[in-house]
């Protein structure tokens, strides 16, 4: 073991030990650690105040019972947390989960990615996550409402447009939203910018939906200019059917390239024929208005469906992994890698365990991580903040230009930080490029 080895081990025993058993969190610190740890040694101001130490520990963690009355007018209780884990650079900014798997654990290694995130797309917004274990599916539309307005009669006291501001993740989307929304402003009796992803009704951003699936293909394009590549013509993958997903194969049509798969919980579609903006269309009813499953796609549009698998074993130019985290194994990248993988944008969050990117890194693929990836849904979060602040709404131009310019600075940032010898190792560019302002404003600040 070198030196640097026996740092990591060190800092990682630390860690454990304060949170057992948060195998996700452990998993998202110590990818950050391996690149960041060896950039605090060579710089003493870091090192002596201890940053990653405190970087790596919450400001706070919220959890509450949440009690709602579904149909049969059984009473039913479900957990709700906020981990609010850093605002040196901003207020407190990131979605909310509601899904079944949702622990402590999966929001604390959500919350810190989101600082690192927050911090790359050069808007003042500190990092936090929050949600429940509650599960939307097959729930009504007033079961639903039930649950967001009693979620948030508790979330409010601790939130604020200039102290914490959610928006949406898996299982919160538009009418999440609007629900949540409705209760604050009903709970606080002020029309403020509490939360983003809202309606375009009532202090909503253009683009806002779309952001996260346009970023990371934005990012992507960028990655492959950057190698004197393009997307243009090539079969990209597709995994996920929902926001994300939705709108990375939108963008990806209109870059011409051809995505062939989608996917949920149950299983794939691959569409060799390749999916267009007619049966995009139709998957958008599908998903957020019918609240269907995608299998209907294959028997719709008749194409292949896999029962029960991911995406990952279909030759694909490019891999958008837009559903959970931990959905790209190593065995599934060393299939990409075999099928000829050339680029991989994450959408979704910590998508590839560690052994993943091993492969994708060893085999020379452009690997775009999360937190730079997919850091267009928060920007344009950060946007609809301004647009609020300011009482006027940008046009769809405007802020699909901006967000354009935010993911080519985060590009920029990466390779600062990342490139050696003609290659780009975009995973320490993300980190240290996302690391150091936090970083410094932390030590500006002293010991808090
Ligand atoms: P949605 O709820 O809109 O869609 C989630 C999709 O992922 C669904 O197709 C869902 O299938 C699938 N999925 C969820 N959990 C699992 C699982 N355990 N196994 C297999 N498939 C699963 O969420 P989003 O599109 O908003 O989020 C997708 C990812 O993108 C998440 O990792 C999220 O953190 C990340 N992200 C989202 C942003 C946003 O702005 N919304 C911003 C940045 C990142 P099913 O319906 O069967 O559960
Ligand atoms: O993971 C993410 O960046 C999000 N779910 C979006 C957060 C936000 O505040 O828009």
């Amino acid at each position: 073991m070198n030196d640097q080895e026996k740092i990591l081990k060190k800092f990682m025993t630390g860690l454990k030990r304060r949170n057992p058993g948060e195998k996700e969190f452990h998993q998202a610190v110590h990818e950050v650690a391996e690149s960041v740890l060896p950039f605090v040694e060579d710089n003493e101001k870091y090192k002596k105040a201890q940053i990653l130490e405190r970087m790596t520990e919450p400001d706070r963690v919220i959890i509450f019972r949440v009690c709602w009355t579904d149909k049969k007018g059984i009473v039913r209780a479900n957990r709700g947390y906020r981990v609010q884990f850093n605002n040196a650079i901003g207020p407190y900014k990131g979605g909310l989960r509601f899904h079944p798997s949702v622990s402590l654990s999966i929001l604390k290694f959500l919350g810190f990615e989101q600082t690192f995130k927050n911090s790359l797309t050069t808007l003042p917004m500190g990092g936090a996550k929050g949600g429940s274990d509650f599960n939307p599916k097959g729930k009504t539309d007033n079961e639903v409402m039930r649950f967001c307005q009693s979620f948030m009669t508790e979330l409010s006291k601790y939130i604020g447009p200039n102290e914490d501001v959610p928006a949406g993740d898996i299982g919160v989307g538009a009418r999440e939203i609007g629900y949540l929304f409705g209760q604050y402003k009903r709970l606080s009796d002020e029309f403020e910018g509490v939360l983003t992803g809202k309606g375009l009704s009532f202090g909503g951003s253009l683009i806002r939906k779309e952001a996260t699936g346009y970023g990371c293909v934005y990012f992507t394009e960028n990655m492959l200019n950057h190698a004197g590549e393009s997307i243009e013509g090539k079969i990209c993958t597709v995994s996920g059917s929902g926001n994300v997903a939705q709108y990375t194969v939108e963008k990806l049509l209109h870059k011409g390239a051809i995505p062939v798969s989608l996917s949920d919980s149950s299983g794939t579609i691959y569409d060799k024929d390749g999916i267009t903006l007619e049966k995009l269309a139709w998957v958008k009813d599908l998903k957020s208005v019918r609240r269907g499953r995608i299998k209907e796609y294959a028997e719709h549009f008749g194409c292949e469906y896999f029962e029960g698998k991911n995406p990952w074993g279909i030759p694909c130019f490019a891999a958008f992994p837009s559903a959970t985290q931990n959905e790209i194994q190593k065995e599934d990248a060393e299939t990409l890698v075999k099928n000829n993988l050339r680029a991989v944008g994450e959408g979704a969050n910590m998508p590839s365990t560690p052994d993943a990117v091993e492969v994708f890194q060893k085999s020379g693929v452009l690997y775009g991580p999360s937190k730079a990836a997919n850091a267009g849904g928060v920007s344009v979060s950060g946007l609809e903040m301004t647009q609020n602040e300011m009482r006027l709404s940008w046009t769809r131009e405007e802020v699909d230009q901006k967000l354009q310019e935010i993911m080519k600075k985060i590009h920029t940032e990466c390779v600062t930080w990342g490139e050696s010898n003609g290659k780009v190792d975009y995973v320490k560019g993300a980190n240290i490029g996302g690391f150091v302002k936090v970083a410094d404003s932390m030590l500006a600040y002293g010991a808090v």
